[in-house]
């Protein structure tokens, strides 16, 4: 066992800490500032705070420009988060989520890649309400964004339905147990009383400033790993033996993010420590973010995720420092195997005789187009559905636990509303993934979900040239080099740099097991088109059998593999 003495970077705390330490545990002055109907914006300070609460204020940045202009006020709107475990909504829930839409936001669903609805465009006045009626439906939003732990993803995989509902159990047990105690958000948006005196420790685990930095878990069951458990700041690899989940592997310090030209930040893949059974899952997450609370940067914020912790303690430091913590030591990992990080579509038969249908949702927007009325076809299903929807970490949904009797009637929606399982798709874009960015994210840099199916066009047509059109090839893109689309993680990414211009990256692994590698900078429509006109040609001449895109473009010396997100940039 190492005796390191273990510090955090020394710094000037940065300008959140101070606002966490001010706030009373998350209160600030936002019960005061949501009456206000002078603006409909906040101050930046309770904004900050706000996240906590699951939401924070945006502007559309289609009406920036013009408004400017007017000299009016940005056109502020709130973007709420629900925090939803496992991504599992019964059909009720999706039904108020649905209502929630129109009546308070812009008229659709995000269904978002941690597997969970955010609504966008919802006024100040409107907030409380909204809130109030996601509660009324047994959901919440707290959590759902901030220095804490975030929802926590679980594997929506349809083909091991057994052992989904139990990793399904324990991912709602993280979530549950891992939330903040503080009552702030039953106090400002429940109107909860709040309680004379304060009870002497509020925060057992976060402690008054809460995390250095957001902290995300996720549980995958192999073969698939749909929710790209490298990327979790903390993963759980479920280990399945004769049919029963027997624990997990634990793999610590993964994470996507970085910035356009620092070094100094970069994505990073989790790496395997160990393994514990399920009992002992809860506090090994609770002992991993303490000593993320104890050790990560509080004063410089794009370098505060765990992942740089582990980097610059150390892996096996950071492990000694968990067994210490836990009292116990880890077991040696178990094997595992991963064959992709994607989703499976259509109609699949789980056990006791059960039905899932996986629907391919584009960017993950649920809404009525013109030509495509999926919002109503999901509504009408959700009225007559008795299993759950299930929302994947690939922005996609699975009408999920359907009985046999149910399934006519269900199909006969999906067929009326022309509700696709994708197959008429090229794999391609099945496979695609793009974050929201214009108009609502402010960090936005280009364009993506409204962007990548006009995008996709054009490659379906390269695609199909090249006899491509089965070959399932990820393909992620981002406004911004924030990932939020898990990037790093497409065979092909692309990462907005300006408007109309991206960086491209290839060569991650079909299964989430390797980083992706720059491969052009700032290139426009044109520019991306050529370059993969020429490598889709290459890769169905010259591939060998079974070998995927990412692989291939490796072996061809197209690009270095990245070994470790410490050298992503060399
Ligand atoms: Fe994200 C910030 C949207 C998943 C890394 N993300 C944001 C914000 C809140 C912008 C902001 O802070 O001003 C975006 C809101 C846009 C909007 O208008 O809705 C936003 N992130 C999203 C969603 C909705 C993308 C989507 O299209 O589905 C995803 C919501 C997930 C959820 O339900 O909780 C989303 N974000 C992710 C992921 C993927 C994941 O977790 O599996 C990542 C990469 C993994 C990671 O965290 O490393 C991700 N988002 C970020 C980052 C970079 C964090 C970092 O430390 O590296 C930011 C910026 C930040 O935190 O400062 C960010
Ligand atoms: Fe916004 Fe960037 Fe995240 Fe896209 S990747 S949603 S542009 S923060």
């Amino acid at each position: 066992m190492v005796n390191k003495i273990l510090k955090a970077p020394d710094g000037k705390p940065s300008d959140v800490e101070r606002i966490k330490k001010e706030s009373n545990y998350l209160r600030g002055t936002l019960k005061e500032v949501m009456l206000d109907r002078i603006s409909a914006g906040i101050p930046d300070d309770d904004n900050r705070l706000m996240k906590h609460h699951g939401s924070y204020l945006q502007d559309d940045r289609d009406l920036r420009n013009e408004r400017q202009k007017q000299k009016l006020e940005p056109a502020y709107q709130f973007m709420l988060r629900v925090r939803l475990p496992g991504g599992v909504a019964q059909p009720d829930q999706w039904l108020v989520m649905d209502e929630l839409a129109q009546k308070y936001a812009n008229g659709t669903l995000k269904l978002t890649t941690r597997e969970t609805f955010q609504l966008h465009g919802i006024l100040k006045w409107n907030m409380k309400k909204t809130i109030q009626e996601i509660h009324a439906s047994m959901l919440d939003t707290i959590a759902a964004c901030g220095d804490v732990n975030r929802n926590v993803m679980c594997a929506a995989n349809p083909y091991q339905s057994e052992i989904h509902s139990e990793v399904y159990e324990w991912s709602k047990k993280l979530s549950d147990d891992l939330l903040p105690r503080t009552r702030a958000y039953h106090e400002i948006w429940l109107d909860e009383e709040k309680v004379a005196g304060t009870p002497e420790v509020v925060e057992p685990m976060y402690g008054t400033l809460y995390l250095p930095r957001k902290f995300k878990i996720g549980i995958a069951v192999p073969p698939s790993n749909d929710i790209d458990v490298f990327s979790q700041d903390l993963g759980f690899i479920a280990v399945v033996e004769d049919g029963r989940l027997i624990g997990f592997n634990v793999a610590i310090g993964g994470g996507m993010g970085m910035t356009h030209g620092d070094k100094a930040t970069y994505p990073q893949l989790a790496k395997v420590i160990g393994f514990c059974r399920p009992d002992q899952m809860y506090d090994v997450a609770e002992k991993v973010i303490t000593i993320q609370r104890d050790y990560g940067n509080r004063s410089v914020r794009k370098n505060a995720r765990f992942k740089y912790t582990v980097d610059r303690l150390g892996l096996e430091t950071v492990k000694d420092e968990l067994e210490n913590r836990l009292g116990w030591n880890l077991d040696e990992a178990k094997p595992y195997h991963f064959d992709n990080n994607g989703d499976r579509y259509g109609w699949v038969k789980g056990i006791k005789g059960k039905w899932h249908f996986t629907l391919f949702v584009e960017g993950g927007r649920v809404a009525d187009f013109d030509d495509y009325k999926l919002m109503t076809g999901l509504r009408e299903i959700a009225k007559i559905h008795k299993g759950e929807f299930r929302l994947t970490a690939n922005q996609n949904l699975i009408i999920a636990n359907v009985s046999s009797q149910k399934k006519k009637k269900i199909n006969e929606l999906i067929e009326q509303f022309g509700l696709t399982d994708g197959k008429h798709h090229s794999a391609l874009r099945r496979s695609s993934m793009a974050c929201v960015a214009l108009p609502t994210c402010g960090l936005a840099m280009a364009e993506a979900e409204r962007y990548l199916p006009k995008l996709l066009d054009k490659i379906d047509a390269i695609v199909d040239e090249n006899g491509l059109r089965n070959e399932e090839i990820t393909i992620r893109m981002t406004g911004c080099p924030n990932g939020c689309a898990r990037h790093a993680l497409g065979e092909i990414g692309f990462i907005g740099k300006a408007p109309g211009k991206y960086n491209m990256y290839l060569g991650a692994a079909f299964d989430g097991s390797r980083l992706s590698k720059m491969y052009r900078e700032n290139i426009g429509e044109e520019e991306i088109l050529s370059e993969l006109s020429v490598l889709l040609s290459r890769y169905a001449k010259e591939r060998h059998e079974n070998e995927n895109f990412g692989d291939f473009v490796i072996r061809s010396g197209v690009v270095k593999a990245v070994t470790d997100g410490m050298n992503f940039h060399d």
